[in-house]
C-alpha cells in the first residue's frame, strides 16, 4: 500500500495522511484498518483472481444498501463508502479496492468459544435473510458463479483426481476414498435445490464467526464481508455456521482429536438461525436445517482436497501438505456431524 497506486485510491477519498494496519484473516482479500482525519475504516483490495467481477459486487451492495434504507433504515447495513467522486469500487493497475466505515467499538472473533457467541452470530445472519426477505433476489448478480453447487464442486474433485498427480495421490489416497464414498450427500444436495420449496433468497455464504462484528457487552451487531452475497438456497448459511462453530478448532487445525462437537453450539445455531426465520422458511426449508451442515463440510472436504490435488493453487500453502490437512480435519468433522445429528 506504500506504492503510487496506494497512494492515489486514499488521496481518491481524501484520506492522504492515512495510517494503514494490515488485518490479516481472511483467505481472499488483502485489507488494512486505517486511520485518518475523517475517521476510521476498512480497506480492502479485491482478489480478481478469485471475484472476477467486482463491479458486480459493487452493483449488488450498493442496491441492497438502497433498498434497505428505505425498506429496513434501522438495519445497519456496511455498503462499501464513495470516493470524492462518488465512487464505492476504485480500480487502479488492475486491482479493486473498496473502503468501509470501521465500525466503533466492535471487534470479531476468531473461533467461536461458547454458544452463546453461536447464538448471537446465527442470529446476525438470520436477520441478514430476514430483512431482506422482500427484496427481488433474482437482482442481484452472481459473484462468484456456483460457488455452493455441490453436484460442481464433486465433478472437480473427480477431475483432479482422474489428472493423477501421482506424487500428491499417494497422500490423498486414504481421504480421497473415503470422501467418494459419501457421494450420496451429492444426490441430496441435487434433490434439495430440484425441490419447488427450496426457495432462492438472498444469502450470505460467509458465515464464519469471523463476518460477525461484536459489540462490547459481546452482543452481535451486523455481518460483514459481503462479497458473496448473492441469491441462494437456505442451506449455504447455517451450513457454513455447522461447519465453523460448532468444533472448538478451526480448519488449521492438525491434532484431529481435537475436533468434536459442542451440543450446545448446535442448539444455539438452531436458536439463533432457525427459530429467528422460521416464519419465513417452507417446512421443506426448517425439515433440512441439519443436511445444511453435511452438504457444506462435505462441500469444504472437497474443496481442499482439490485443491490439494491441484497444486494449492487456489488456497495456497503455508506449510507443506497443509491442504491436505485441512481435508482431513473437514473429514473428521464430516463424520462427527453427522453421528450427531442422526
Ligand atoms: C474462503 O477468504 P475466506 O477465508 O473468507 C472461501 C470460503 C471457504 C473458506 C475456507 C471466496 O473464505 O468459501 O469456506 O475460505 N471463500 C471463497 O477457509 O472461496
Ligand atoms: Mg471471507
Amino acid at each position: 500500500m506504500e506504492n503510487a497506486a496506494g497512494k492515489e485510491i486514499l488521496a481518491s477519498f481524501g484520506w492522504d495522511n492515512a495510517t494503514l494496519n494490515t488485518i490479516t484473516s481472511g483467505l481472499i482479500n488483502h485489507t488494512w484498518k486505517l486511520h485518518t482525519d475523517s475517521g476510521d475504516y476498512i480497506l480492502q483490495r479485491i482478489n480478481t483472481t478469485v471475484f472476477k467481477r467486482p463491479d458486480l459486487i459493487d452493483e449488488n451492495l450498493n442496491r441492497i444498501a438502497s433498498w434497505l434504507k428505505v425498506h429496513a433504515p434501522g438495519y445497519l447495513f456496511t455498503a462499501p463508502v464513495k470516493n470524492k467522486e462518488g465512487l464505492s469500487l476504485i480500480q487502479v493497475e488492475g486491482a479493486a479496492y473498496r473502503a468501509f466505515e470501521f465500525q466503533q467499538h466492535t471487534h470479531t472473533i476468531a473461533v467461536v468459544a461458547d454458544a452463546k457467541e453461536a447464538f448471537e452470530a446465527a442470529k446476525q445472519f438470520a436477520l441478514f435473510t430476514q430483512q431482506l426477505e422482500e427484496f427481488p433476489a433474482d437482482q442481484l448478480h452472481i459473484t462468484l458463479p456456483d460457488f455452493h453447487n455441490l453436484a460442481l464442486r464433486f465433478n472437480q474433485f473427480e477431475t483432479a483426481l482422474r489428472n493423477n498427480n501421482e506424487e500428491r495421490f499417494v497422500n490423498a489416497a486414504a481421504t480421497a476414498h473415503t470422501l467418494y464414498q459419501m457421494k450420496a450427500i451429492v444426490s441430496r444436495y441435487n434433490q434439495y435445490i430440484a425441490h419447488p420449496d427450496a426457495r432462492k433468497r438472498v444469502m450470505h455464504h460467509d458465515t464464519k464467526i469471523s463476518n460477525v462484528l461484536f459489540n462490547d457487552a459481546g452482543r452481535g451487531v451486523c455481518v460483514i464481508d459481503l462479497d458473496t452475497v448473492m441469491p441462494g438456497y437456505l442451506f449455504s448459511d447455517p451450513g457454513d455456521m455447522f461447519r465453523t462453530y460448532l468444533p472448538p478448532v478451526s480448519e488449521e487445525e492438525t491434532d484431529l482429536d481435537r475436533i468434536h462437537i459442542r451440543k450446545p453450539v448446535l442448539e444455539a445455531i438452531e436458536a439463533g438461525y432457525l427459530d429467528t426465520l422460521k416464519h419465513q422458511l417452507s417446512s421443506f426449508e426448517s425439515a433440512n436445517f441439519y443436511l445444511s451442515g453435511e452438504i457444506l463440510i462435505y462441500m469444504q472436504a472437497l474443496r481442499f482436497l482439490t485443491d490439494y490435488l491441484e497444486n494449492d493453487r487456489y488456497y495456497g500453502e503455508k506449510y507443506p501438505d497443509q491442504n491436505l490437512v485441512r481435508a482431513k480435519n473437514q473429514l473428521r468433522l464430516l463424520e462427527l456431524y453427522r453421528e450427531t445429528i442422526r
